[in-house]
């Protein structure tokens, strides 16, 4: 088995909602999952609501390679009514694959690790969270990025461990 990182992250409809269903939906083993952080956005050029993020570490078949997951994290969002559109508009659900146990790719429909990765505070600060010894494939631990992201502004607003777990699927 190998262990991926995803980021999860909306801000239109019902945020939390979207995060918890779309964790379920992926139908995958979840190891761990970080607090939920509100974040105000970055690098979009439409002005847009603050979004919810968090992360999670979930538990991938030695036969499911990483396109396919990327495959089913677009399934799921499409599912869950994200529409795709220019510009980094507000969306429903944005589930991105951020690490693939110690994969590096780079090709045109996907690239590991995310590159969004090393410099989104909102993406570093949970991965740090649930995995504080995180590497990257390259051997460079993650923890030392996170100084360089602290002008970002993010908040944990819920603990860890329950936000997703509650009966509240719907
Ligand atoms: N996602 C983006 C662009 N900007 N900003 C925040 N705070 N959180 C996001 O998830 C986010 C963003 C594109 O995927
Ligand atoms: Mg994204
Ligand atoms: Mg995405």
């Amino acid at each position: 088995m190998i262990e991926a990182a995803i980021g999860l992250g909306a801000n239109l409809g019902r945020p939390e909602a979207a995060l918890r269903r779309g964790l379920w939906s992926l139908g995958l083993p979840v190891l761990a999952v970080s607090s939920l952080y509100e974040s105000l956005p970055v690098e979009t050029a439409i002005a847009q609501p603050n979004y919810l993020n968090a992360v999670a570490i979930l538990l991938v078949p030695e036969a499911m390679p990483p396109r396919a997951l990327l495959d089913r994290l677009l399934a799921t969002e499409a599912a869950l009514g994200r529409v795709r559109a220019p510009g980094k508009p507000p969306r429903t659900l944005d589930l991105d694959l951020l690490l693939f146990g110690e994969r590096e790719m780079d090709d045109s429909a996907l690239m590991l690790p995310h590159p969004g990765l090393l410099r989104r505070r909102f993406v570093l600060e949970p991965l740090l969270e649930v995995r504080p010894a995180q590497r990257l494939p390259d051997g460079r631990p993650l923890a030392p990025l996170l100084a360089a992201t602290l002008g970002q502004e993010v908040r944990r607003v819920r603990g860890r461990c329950w936000w997703w777990r509650t009966a509240d699927v719907f």
